[in-house]
């Protein structure tokens, strides 16, 4: 099999796997190195130190696999259909069930087939795991652009996606990026509640809601509380802002079926004793805050409703 059809031959195995979209990036494609830089000068990190201690080496897909020649980069989408229950408090993304798991799961199934047709195929599978900018190849290898609010966008499947890479030592022929569609919208910019995208593409972590109730841990500072409005955890304003997710195909019913956690209301998971956090956080995203943080997040959304 040629590198091309062998291309096409991956296609097929991600759409069996449930991946909506996929392309290949070069592992030696140069990408953007001016917004991650601007990101850690600036602070906008936050309290997430790793993301200095990796610095630029996000950027370079040799650090995970010495001997690389493509990344295979893959998405599913979690897009929500008419009629989907609303738990409006909970990120989109976190309201089935954690992702991780799921799609490295469907990564393993890719790489078992890919090794019927080369034994020693070198593959490593990464999934928000690996110090990789899961964004910066998705965009190179075609799979959407980088939107104003900083997502990746596909034309068809919008931004409710996840992504995955699988780095190999297959070389397979590269994709090439597709310009951006964003215009001079400028509806995420309006919509995050806290002022948080600072310059296209970039996020100010110390003022958006998906940082303060997901990652930072201690208080959340008494000026950004009211922003999270009923939020307790992660925050979507800046997706259901953009045209391109109004309408989408639906996703992966994992995703949309909430879990016995994401149909708890903020009220309700406020009264949630160790014990029970213990019995419906595991297989949920919603674990990443941990026990203190959901509560703290809680409090904080019955406060702003009252
Ligand atoms: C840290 C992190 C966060 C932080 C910071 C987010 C941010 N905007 O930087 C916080 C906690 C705020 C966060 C929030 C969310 N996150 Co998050 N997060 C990450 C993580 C772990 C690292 C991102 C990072 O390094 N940020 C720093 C910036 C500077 O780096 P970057 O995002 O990689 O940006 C690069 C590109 O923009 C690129 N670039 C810019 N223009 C162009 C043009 C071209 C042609 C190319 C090739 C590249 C390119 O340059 C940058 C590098 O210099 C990634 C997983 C990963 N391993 O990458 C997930 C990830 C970005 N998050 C994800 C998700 C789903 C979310 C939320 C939607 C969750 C929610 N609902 O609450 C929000 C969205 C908020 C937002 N508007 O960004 C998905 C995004 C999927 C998508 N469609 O884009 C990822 C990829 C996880 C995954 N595996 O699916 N997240």
């Amino acid at each position: 099999m040629g590198p091309l059809e062998t291309k096409e031959w991956v296609r097929e195995l991600a759409a069996r796997q449930g991946f909506v979209a996929a392309g290949v990036a070069a592992a030696d494609c140069s990408l953007p190195t001016g917004p991650l830089e601007q990101f850690l000068q600036n602070g906008y990190h936050a309290g997430m130190a790793y993301l200095v201690r990796q610095g630029m080496g996000r950027l370079d897909v040799r650090s995970v696999l010495p001997q690389a020649q493509s990344v295979i980069c893959l998405a599913v989408s979690y897009a929500p259909a008419p009629g989907d229950p609303a738990n409006a408090h909970v990120a989109r993304y976190a309201r089935g069930r954690d992702y991780h798991r799921l799609l490295r799961r469907r990564c393993e199934k890719i790489v078992a087939q890919l090794r019927t047709h080369k034994a020693d195929l070198a593959a490593k599978i990464c999934v928000d795991s690996a110090p990789l900018s899961d964004r910066s190849l998705a965009a190179a290898a075609g799979l959407g652009w980088i939107g104003r609010n900083g997502c990746l966008i596909n034309p068809r499947w919008g931004s409710y996606l996840l992504l995955a890479e699988i780095v190999t030592d297959l070389p397979l022929p590269p994709d090439s990026p597709i310009p951006s569609r964003c215009g001079d919208c400028r509806r995420c910019i309006q919509a995050c509640p806290g002022q948080a995208i600072v310059a296209d593409g970039l996020v100010d972590c110390r003022r958006c809601n998906s940082y303060l109730t997901i990652e930072h841990r201690g208080q959340i500072p008494p000026d950004r509380r009211r922003q999270i409005g009923q939020r307790v955890f992660g925050c979507d304003a800046c997706q259901e802002a953009c045209p391109f997710n109004q309408g989408a195909p639906a996703g992966l019913e994992e995703f949309r079926r909430p879990t016995a956690m994401a149909g708890m209301s903020p009220r309700q998971l406020l009264r949630l004793s160790r014990a029970g956090w213990e019995e419906f956080s595991p297989g949920s995203p919603l674990r990443r805050c941990g026990y203190d943080g959901l509560l703290r997040n809680a409090a904080i959304a019955c406060e702003n409703a009252s």
